[in-house]
Order: C-alpha cells, then structure tokens, then sequence
C-alpha cells in the first residue's frame, strides 16, 4: 500500500455500504483448523457486514458449500488429514465452484509453496500470517466485489438486463421447489413477439432491438420484485409468478399485453405497434419443470393459432 488505509473509517465505509442492501452482503467461508483463528477472522470480516461461517474440520467443506453458498473461500493451507491445496483442487473439480474466489492464508513464507496453492490449489492470492485486518478486509472485499460483478453479468442478457436463459430455467427449478414446500401455487408464462420478423424486415433490426427493450422495460415496470423475468430466447420472454394460480396470471399478463400494444413504437421515420402472444401453465396442474414448461409453449402456440395477441392459459 502506497497510501495506508485506516481500518476504522474503512470497517465503517463498508459496514454502511452492506447496511443499505443487507440482501447483498458477501459471504465468506473461512476454513482453518485452528479455531481461534477463523474466529479472529471472522470477526473482522463481520464488523465489515460481511456474513460469514467458519469450518473447522477440512471434510466438512464440500457439504457447507452448498448450503452457504459463499462468494469466497478464505482457507488455510496446513490442516491434519488434507491440505488447503487438496481441497482447493477438490473444490474447483465441481463446475459450480470454478468461480469462486479461494484466498489461502498461511504462515508458509517459500515462494515455491506459495505457487503451488495458487497453481495446483486453484487459489487466487495467497496471504500470510500473521496478517493485518485492513489487509485482510481489502483481500476478501475487493475479490468477493468483482466475483459477484462476475457472476451477475454471466446470469444477464446484455439487450435487456434481464435474467438469461440458463438462469431463468435455474430460477424456475429453485421457484418450483419453493412451491411444493410451501404448498402454493405458481404460474409459468412464455411470451413471444407477434411476426417479429416483419417487423424487423419492416424497420430494421436496431427498431426490433429497441422493441425487446421496451417490453423488458413494461415487464419490469408491471411485475413484482419477487417475480421472475428472463429472455428467453431472441424475442422470447418467460416470466414466473409465484403465488399465483391461471386465473390472477391471466389477468396480469392480459394486463401486459394490452399496455404493450398501446406503445408507440418508435422507428427512423414512423410510428407503429407491437403486440405478442402468452401462454401460460400452472403449477401445481402441471407438477414438473418439463410438463410445466411443456404446457406453457402449448398454450402458447395456441394463442399463436387463435390469431396472436393474446393470453392462453
Ligand atoms: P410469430 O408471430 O409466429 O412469432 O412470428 P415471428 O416472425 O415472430 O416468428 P419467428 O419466431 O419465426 O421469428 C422470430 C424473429 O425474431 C426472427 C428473428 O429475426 C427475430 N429476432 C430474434 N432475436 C432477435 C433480436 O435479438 N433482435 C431483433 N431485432 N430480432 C430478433
Ligand atoms: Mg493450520
Ligand atoms: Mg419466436
Ligand atoms: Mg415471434
């Protein structure tokens, strides 16, 4: 550090930064078999707003892991049983875990071994002990930061911002489990843009792309926070609603559909509109992802079929 940073005022900065979005605080797992230490450092990644969890024992890492679900891995390297470097090995055999930060922090001072935890442990810095507090807040903040920036870019379509389309099958698996737990119901609906494609031979494909914009943005604007909002495909949306049976989701979506064809779609020179179609299938009607999914496209061929701008449950 050219320019020493003062722990308190920094503890302070990011303490209020996770106090503003508490949903959003990073989560670092820390794994040492010294107890008192991966309390130390607990700690004073806690006093950032960090959440964080401590193992103790190497073998309980891999189970851990998918139940905390960490944005970084804060790991010693000598542990009895299995070093730091064999469980960041094992770690980023799981396709899941390639991307998460692993920052090793040891007493261990040769260089040759510092490597080998980065080159055959997977791990992205290696730390020493004993270390100072604002250099390990610094370390695990500015990794957790952009691992997440990462990830949420990864999960996103660059057009609209909205979830992509691996994501949004991801969220419909979690949002189905969800509603088989708590016994409620949930509605699935695939939107598709009306003859798109003349449109887009019609007023060029940068108006098309402003037309996918547009109906994100309604989508956005019309829908809950705890709704799910994904492109599906080219002109395709799919959207999951929550607690929601056929008959609200009809309603929402005829809502939608009639908001959007009053747009004034803007193109170089003239004005026009655009309209899409909706099918829509509910859980639980339809018990599974694949029958759900299956339904939906149904009825949205139907509403296709029956002449377009429409909603077909
Ligand atoms: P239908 O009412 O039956 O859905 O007619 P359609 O023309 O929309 O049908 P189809 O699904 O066959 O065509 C979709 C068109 O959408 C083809 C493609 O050129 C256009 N498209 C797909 N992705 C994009 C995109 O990202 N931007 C633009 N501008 N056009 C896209
Ligand atoms: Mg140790
Ligand atoms: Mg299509
Ligand atoms: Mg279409």
């Amino acid at each position: 550090f050219t320019k020493p940073v003062s722990v308190p005022s920094l503890v302070d900065k990011l303490d209020e930064l996770t106090r503003a979005h508490p949903q959003e605080a990073y989560r670092v797992l820390i794994v040492d078999d010294e107890s008192h230490l991966a309390v130390y450092y607990s700690l004073i990644l806690q006093r950032t707003g960090m959440v964080t969890q401590v193992v103790t024992d190497p073998f309980d890492l891999i189970p851990v892991m998918s139940e905390f679900n960490p944005d970084l891995i804060l790991m010693d390297v000598y542990m009895p049983h299995c070093s730091g470097l064999e469980l960041g090995t094992v770690i980023r055999q799981q396709p899941a875990y390639v991307g998460i930060p692993i920052v090793f922090l040891s007493t261990e001072t040769d260089l040759n071994k510092q490597l080998d935890a980065m080159n055959l442990g997977g791990g992205d810095e290696f730390l020493t002990k004993p270390i100072q507090p604002d250099h390990l807040i610094m370390a695990v903040y500015s990794r957790a930061q952009r691992a997440r920036t990462l990830r949420s870019l990864m999960a996103t379509d660059s057009l609209t911002g909205l979830l992509n389309h691996t994501t949004t099958k991801e969220q419909l698996v979690q949002e189905t489990l969800r509603a088989e737990r708590s016994q409620s119901s949930l509605a699935f609906a695939m939107l598709d843009l009306d003859h798109f494609k003349s449109v887009n031979d019609t007023y060029g494909h940068a108006t098309g792309d402003r037309v996918i914009k547009s109906l994100s943005r309604l989508l956005q604007q019309r829908l809950r926070r705890t709704d799910t909002i994904g492109r599906y495909g080219g002109e395709e949306f799919a959207v999951i609603l929550p607690d929601t049976d056929g008959a609200t989701a009809c309603k929402i979506m005829n809502d939608i559909r009639q908001r959007f064809a009053q747009i004034r779609q803007q193109s170089e020179d003239e004005e026009f509109s655009a309209t899409f179609s909706c099918g829509i299938a509910v859980y639980p009607t339809f018990s599974d992802v694949g029958s759900l999914k299956t339904a939906a496209d149904k009825a949205l061929y139907r509403a296709k079929h029956q002449g377009r701008n429409r909603v077909v449950l």
